[in-house]
């Protein structure tokens, strides 16, 4: 007999960071840009929309970099000063994350630990550095995820799919038997560019971009909808954890 589909339980779940686990774009990275600017002397400022569109590029330095650019300096003088700038971000932005200023998505704690309970594994893939993204994860969710991979560690950033190959091979994991979690079309199309099918729980910045191609698509991480994938598929489904996940949906 052909085992369908919905059979496999899943054997892990990578999860993407920024506006997927944690609410950090429009008052923490965008916060901490501004600080960057101001404390080089900068008049840039970038504002709520802005911002919106600047997330189209994703990591923080190639960000900067297109900003520069685009505001008429030469290619090797936007690099330059994107990288010095970079670096002072960084450093802002992993001080907002030791004072507890970036929160988790709501549910994203249940869903985390839910998957957990289950016996699947937990990664992460994004595309933000390591030097704040390890406190974050740490503070907000304890010592919970198993492979970690970020922007610091592959040359190319989502939408490419290098994360989340990186993230395949360290874990060993079956990509069939794997879903992301994503926020954005950057991210989808990273996760399945790496032979994942993902979860998109959209927000504020990217509620109107389009998904096709989602395994599902869910307003946030503690949508019934999302929830109830999740029970479908979570191995040991039967007992305890699907029981615990399929009363709230
Ligand atoms: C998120 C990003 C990140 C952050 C900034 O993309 O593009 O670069 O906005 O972090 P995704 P850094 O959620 O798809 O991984 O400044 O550390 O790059
Ligand atoms: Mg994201």
């Amino acid at each position: 007999m052909i085992p369908r589909r919905q059979d496999k339980r899943l054997e892990a779940v990578i999860f993407d960071v920024d506006g997927t686990l944690v609410d950090s774009e429009r008052d923490g990275h965008r916060v901490a840009f501004n600080l960057a600017f101001q404390a080089a002397g900068l008049l840039d400022r970038w504002d709520v929309p802005t911002y919106g569109k600047l997330l189209e590029i994703t990591g923080g330095e190639r960000r900067l970099t297109y900003w520069f650019e685009r505001r008429g300096r030469s290619m090797d003088e936007a690099r330059e000063r994107a990288a010095e700038l970079h670096k002072k971000k960084t450093e802002i932005m992993r001080g907002l994350v030791i004072q507890g200023r970036i929160p988790p998505r709501p549910g994203a704690r249940r869903l985390v630990a839910d998957v957990r309970a289950s016996g699947a594994q937990v990664h992460v893939a994004t595309t933000g550095t390591r030097a704040w993204v390890e406190p974050l994860l740490h503070q907000v969710f304890g010592r919970t995820f198993q492979v970690v991979v970020t922007g610091t560690e592959v040359r190319e950033l989502k939408p490419n799919p290098a994360v989340y190959r990186a993230v395949i091979e360290h874990a060993a994991c079956d990509p069939a038997r794997t879903v992301a979690v994503e926020d954005s079309l950057n991210g989808l199309r990273a996760a399945t560019g790496a032979g994942l099918r993902c979860v998109v729980a959209s927000n504020v910045y990217t509620r109107e971009q389009d998904f096709a191609g989602a395994a599902l698509t869910a307003d946030g991480l503690d949508d019934p909808a999302l929830v109830a994938w999740f029970s479908r598929r979570l191995p040991f489904a039967e007992s305890g954890p699907r029981r615990a996940v399929a009363k709230r949906a």
